[in-house]
């Protein structure tokens, strides 16, 4: 476990800039969104000033409106694509134009809860507490103009779980004429079996233009887009940041920030019983254009036990990841073994990510399914012994895919382990 815990922070430490870090060297040269703030948690165990920095970085790039980008150029590196260029999106240190699951509200109160500088967090989290909430806000206000609780994605890389199996129905509406000649990065650094397609990324690329055609204009991208999905998901970790956010500003004295933020949780986690699937015992995405449930069973209606849902579901739930396992040697895959569309090692459509199994363990901890929450644990921590810090695995053979040597996964072996 030593050995463990030293690799971890030595690949933190390898792909550290400084004021960022980047996932892995070559495959993402930049700052992305969510990995940051799952990385911030790793980083706490050896410097819990590097930590903050790192949110904190994030959250100088917060847009006007309140919205956080994916991804944050701070310098030029033309190994990834599509670069500023593409995003066109304005900005003096040029971002993307859309944003990734909303985890930083989490990830301040647990670096809050156990930071041993009790000064220097109090000091943090107060500074950062109304920039998440106003990124919670602009959610709510953007991407569910309709009021119902609970906000829609309107480009895949959104929800970070980029080509799952979820988006394959809906993005038939998404067209590919005007999609300007590109030549992909991603695949100088990592096999194309274990990648999105070409079609995929055509796709990703026309949705991208049309939003840039409206000037990035978030108040008209919701309507405008033929691609609107409530994933249970990206809502879930949206939803436990809300609550956590609310305990934080609990603790801090901000009554407002705290009423506001229960509410939000509140209202979301009634309605996301509308995407509860008795027949697939879990969540699944809703295409909110037709007005319908995805018959998608992929990890998003499982991830969304991260957030607090009725104690009921969460333990249908663990019995379904029981029986995930009986078809896999690893858990937790990101898309049903039993479906034909599972694909081991293309990527979200099956391969196991340890950070979804760190949500989906500590959710599921935190409702009482003590025993499914320690069994992901265990798996997560296996694979990393026998396969190293890759940035995802085939369930079935542990072989690891992707990139190497990758950040967030050496953060939650620390947070596994430690
Ligand atoms: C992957 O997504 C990026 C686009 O954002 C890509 O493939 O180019 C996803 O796994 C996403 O969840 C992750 O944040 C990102 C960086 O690790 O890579």
């Amino acid at each position: 476990m030593q050995s463990l815990l030293q690799n971890a922070s030595e690949i933190l430490r390898e792909n550290d800039l400084g004021t960022y870090t980047v996932p892995t060297h070559g495959l993402y040269p930049f700052q992305w969104n969510w990995d940051s703030c799952l990385t911030a948690l790793g980083q706490a165990y050896f410097d819990e000033e590097r930590a903050w920095r790192e949110i904190e970085t994030l959250f100088a790039h917060q847009w006007e409106d309140g919205m956080v980008p994916h991804i944050i150029f701070h310098k030029e590196d033309d190994g990834y694509f599509p670069g500023p260029d593409v995003w066109a999106t304005g900005r003096d240190v040029p971002t993307s134009g859309i944003t990734q699951p909303a985890v930083a509200g989490f990830a301040i109160k647990r670096l809050f809860d156990r930071a041993k500088d009790r000064e220097l967090a109090d000091a943090k989290a107060r500074a950062l507490l109304p920039k998440v909430k106003a990124w919670h806000d602009w959610f709510f206000a953007n991407r569910d103009p309709q009021g119902t609780g609970l906000v829609a994605i309107l480009h895949p890389w959104e929800s970070g779980r980029d080509n799952s199996v979820d988006w394959d129905a809906a993005f038939e509406r998404v067209p590919t004429d005007g999609v300007l000649p590109f030549i992909r990065r991603d695949l100088q650094h990592a096999d194309a079996d274990h990648r999105p397609t070409q079609a995929q990324y055509e796709r990703y690329i026309w949705l991208v233009q049309l939003f840039r055609s409206l000037d990035w204009d978030n108040s008209k991208l919701h309507d405008a887009s033929p691609f609107q999905v409530v994933d249970p998901g990206f809502n879930g970790i949206l939803l436990r940041s809300c609550m956590d956010l609310a305990d934080l500003a609990d603790a801090l004295g901000e009554v407002e920030v705290a009423e506001s933020s229960r509410a939000q949780a509140g209202k979301g986690i009634a309605a996301m019983d509308t995407l509860w699937s008795d027949a697939h015992g879990q969540y699944l995405c809703q295409d909110r254009v037709l007005g319908e449930l995805i018959d998608s069973p992929s990890v998003g209606g499982l991830l969304a036990a991260f957030a607090q849902i009725p104690s009921e579901r969460a333990a249908i739930i663990a019995e379904r990841i029981t029986k995930i396992a009986e078809l896999v040697n690893y858990l937790v895959p990101s898309h049903d073994p039993a479906s034909s569309d599972y694909d081991g090692k293309r990527y979200w459509r099956g391969p196991a990510w340890l950070i979804v199994n760190y949500m989906i363990s500590d959710g599921l901890s935190r409702a009482g399914q003590t025993a499914v929450a320690q069994r992901i644990a265990q798996s997560s921590v296996k694979l990393i012994e026998q396969s190293g810090f890759a940035e995802y695995y085939d369930p079935k053979s542990g072989e690891p895919c992707g990139g190497t040597r990758f950040t967030w996964t050496a953060a939650m072996v620390i947070e596994f382990i430690s």
